[in-house]
């Protein structure tokens, strides 16, 4: 708990900040009219999806306006709130704006939180979030009101729990703020509810760092704005010091475990060197040589001008992306899935890797082997409880270091340069997600939550709250619902086939990503670095209120 003696004077002035609301919002849930769309869809394998969700598939997009809707204040609900996966800067903003949306419909209505993420449900462990409790924590980063964890509601033993627990403890709603697979968690407790014929709402709320929660809808997911605000700082700074010192060249990988997102984001705030994307790495089937090469004919060339140093950022979820790893890496989830216990009894990494490799075809063994014994370790470490490789691990810039390194010293016996790379190594992850929210998170995150207080006042489930046209002022941001069904396609997962809401990876015909095709050759061979300093929270709105390049550049012109 924030206690007034152990708040930093930034603390103490951040909490005076009063996020807007969208005008739409402003009079309180009970002078906003619901508005339903047409049928949707879901974004592909329709058929799967629809059977698995005969209750709650093909619900309408639902849009709010200004209207009466007095009949919300005349109940009391009690709802519940998890936060659920990694920390994103805003999650308690989203907390504070439905712990606040209840109260303005009806001062009874109650907000219990669980703790430590879903399985605080599973352990029927939670706390009445009470009015001192959120003030303590408005505007602040982290999830450390009522944390969060990344345990799955999946068996049907749990789903059982669940109802039990939610049942009990008389909950109407239950907002799950989380990633595409703690949504997907959101729609499969809707469904489940909706057969089981118990009116409780579930309402999600799209959090994730790494913004790949996005779609038509979604423009994009909260923490992103933070986060990548975070790193540029970091990696501005650093550019700043290779250009004064020139004598290293910096590999720093940025979170985002699956799309390149934060590293194109932060590409554009600060102009390194080179900037890899990992879909780009797919679609150009690039080997890991190939990539090496890339990095190691801009090291040359830059040598060649007498220029040892430089700056690569290097997206977490790369080496996913290098088909003959994403190859090794999809065996490898079947194989570990397959022989956990086995596995787990060995003491050994040599021992496991014997093992897994005996499993393997004989091409992926033989890749498997020619990684240095870390990074394959790395890969076999076990998988989230939704089944995804932990990337955060794995530390992908060491190995292309080794690689690049060997490849320059090729080149430079080949004569035009000396051979002076020396390199350095950083991971930028965990520093930016519980960064304190930008103004943007802190009042997109407010609406958003306020938003899902509507939603589950109204008796709505399975939908996720959507807040839109980001890039106008907060005021003529509007506001909705999508069906969370409609984001889903089915995907493998543990090895078994599985619905999921589909990744948003970056567009290579998308503007962000023609934005960097654009400008990098000339950032690989000058120094156009940028420093875009610390995030500000207070003063010129050209400042503080600046929202993310991709964010903009997706919504000009819808990214054409
Ligand atoms: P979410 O998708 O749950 O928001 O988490 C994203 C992320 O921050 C990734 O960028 C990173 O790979 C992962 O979490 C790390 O997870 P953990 O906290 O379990 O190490």
């Amino acid at each position: 708990m924030e206690k007034q003696n152990l708040m930093s004077e930034f603390q103490k002035a951040r909490r005076k900040f009063k996020p807007a609301l969208p005008s739409v919002l402003r009079g309180g849930p009970q002078s906003v009219k619901p508005k339903a769309g047409k049928r949707t869809e879901s974004v592909s394998d329709r058929e799967t999806v629809k059977k698995l969700f005969p209750n709650t598939y093909g619900m309408p997009v639902i849009s709010l306006a200004k209207g009466g809707n007095q009949q919300v204040s005349k109940k009391t609900v009690r709802v519940g709130v998890v936060l659920s996966g990694g920390q994103a800067p805003g999650g308690h903003n989203v907390i504070a704006g439905l712990y606040d949306g209840l109260k303005k419909a009806n001062r009874k209505n109650t907000l219990i939180g669980f703790l430590g993420g879903p399985s605080g449900i599973l352990e029927n462990k939670w706390i009445e979030l009470t009015g001192n409790i959120i003030d303590r924590y408005r505007n602040t980063g982290g999830f450390d009101m009522i944390q969060s964890g990344r345990t799955k509601i999946e068996s049907p033993e749990q789903f059982d729990v669940t109802k039990k627990v939610l049942v009990s403890n008389k909950i109407d709603g239950l907002v799950v703020t989380g990633g595409d697979d703690s949504n997907t968690n959101a729609a499969l407790l809707a469904e489940y509810f909706k057969k089981e014929k118990l009116p409780v709402s579930f309402i999600g709320v799209p959090k994730t760092i790494d913004g790949d929660l996005k779609n038509e809808q979604v423009e994009t997911s909260f923490g992103f704005d933070t986060a990548t605000k975070v790193y540029s700082e970091l990696v501005g700074n650093t550019c700043r010091d290779v250009n004064s010192g020139r004598k290293y060249w910096h590999f720093i990988r940025l979170m985002g475990r699956s799309a390149s997102h934060i590293t194109m984001e932060v590409g554009f705030m600060t102009q390194p060197n080179i900037v890899l994307v990992g879909e780009e790495v797919l679609a150009k089937k690039m080997t890991l040589s190939q990539v090496v090469n890339y990095i190691a004919d801009i090291v040359a060339k830059r040598a060649g001008d007498k220029k040892y140093f430089g700056v690569v950022l290097v997206p977490e979820g790369l080496i996913e992306f290098i088909p003959e790893m994403k190859e090794l890496i999809v065996a490898l989830n079947d194989v570990l899935a397959e022989n956990e216990k086995e596995i787990n009894s060995m003491a050994g990494i040599d021992e496991k890797r014997n093992f897994v490799c005996g499993k393997l075809e004989h091409h992926l063994a033989e890749l498997m082997r020619s990684l240095p014994l870390g990074i394959s370790s790395q890969l076999m470490l076990d998988r989230d409880p939704h089944g995804n490789v932990q990337v955060s691990q794995i530390e992908t810039e060491k190995l292309l270091i080794d690689m690049v390194k060997t490849r320059v010293s090729e080149l430079a016996r080949g004569g035009g340069f000396k051979n002076k790379f020396t390199a350095v190594t950083h991971f930028f992850g965990y520093e930016g997600r519980s960064g304190a929210p930008s103004n943007f998170d802190a009042n997109y995150c407010y609406a958003l939550g306020y938003n899902a207080a509507v939603f589950a006042l109204n008796g709505y489930t399975g939908y996720l709250s959507s807040v839109r046209k980001l890039v106008k002022k907060p005021e003529k941001w509007e506001c909705g619902g999508i069906p969370l069904t409609m984001m889903m396609n089915i995907e493998r997962r543990k090895g078994k086939e599985k619905p999921v809401i589909q990744k948003a990876l970056v567009k290579l015909n998308g503007k962000p990503f023609k934005m960097l095709q654009k400008d990098r050759d000339r950032w690989a061979v000058t120094e156009s670095y940028l420093f875009p300093g610390p995030i500000q929270y207070f003063g010129p709105s050209s400042v503080t209120d600046m929202t993310t390049k991709t964010l903009k550049y997706e919504q000009s012109k819808k990214g054409k």
